[in-house]
């Protein structure tokens, strides 16, 4: 069971609730937050958040994760998803395991979405699911993971 989990969202995620609800849904990321913060107290476990724009900057909130104690992370990097071998090394560097979380089903979208350079480093991947794939994810990593993972 994960004692201190990371949840990262990249890029524009910051706007969830105010634009292109038919796609992503109307829950805000401050709904999202709330919902998971809720269920790690429930269970006394350390849980923080971090969303930026700024491809450096998650690589650094990543890299910085290890000396925290960090063991899990639920990720949804965004477009950075299909793009950035910088995340995917970052991800790798630090070996902690994550969940790869989608709102939208990216299967069902544009070809290139359905590319990710960092699902065969999850420990698995969810999507299309909205802001209830955060709480599976959540869920998975206080009932398996880590040392369940598998
Ligand atoms: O479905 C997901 O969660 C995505 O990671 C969202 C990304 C997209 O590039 C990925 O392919 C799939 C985009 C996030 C944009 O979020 C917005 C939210 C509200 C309004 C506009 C954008």
């Amino acid at each position: 069971m994960a004692n201190n989990i990371l949840v990262l969202n990249g890029p524009n995620l910051n706007l969830l609730g105010s634009r292109e609800p038919d796609i992503y849904g109307p829950t805000t990321l401050a709904d999202i937050e709330r919902d998971l913060t809720a269920e790690a107290a429930a269970r006394r476990i350390r849980i923080s958040f971090y969303q930026s724009n700024h491809e450096g900057a998650l690589v650094d909130r990543i890299q910085a994760a290890r000396g925290e104690g960090v063991d899990f992370m639920i990720i949804n990097a965004g477009a950075l998803t299909h793009t950035s071998i910088a995340l995917r090394d970052a991800l790798a560097a630090v070996g902690i395991p994550f969940i790869e979380v989608h709102l939208s089903n990216v299967y069902r979208r544009e070809e290139f979405r359905r590319r990710s350079f960092m699902a065969d480093l999850a420990v698995g991947v969810v999507a299309g699911l909205g802001a209830a794939g955060y709480r599976c994810a959540l869920r998975y990593a206080l009932d398996l993971g880590p040392s369940g993972a598998g």
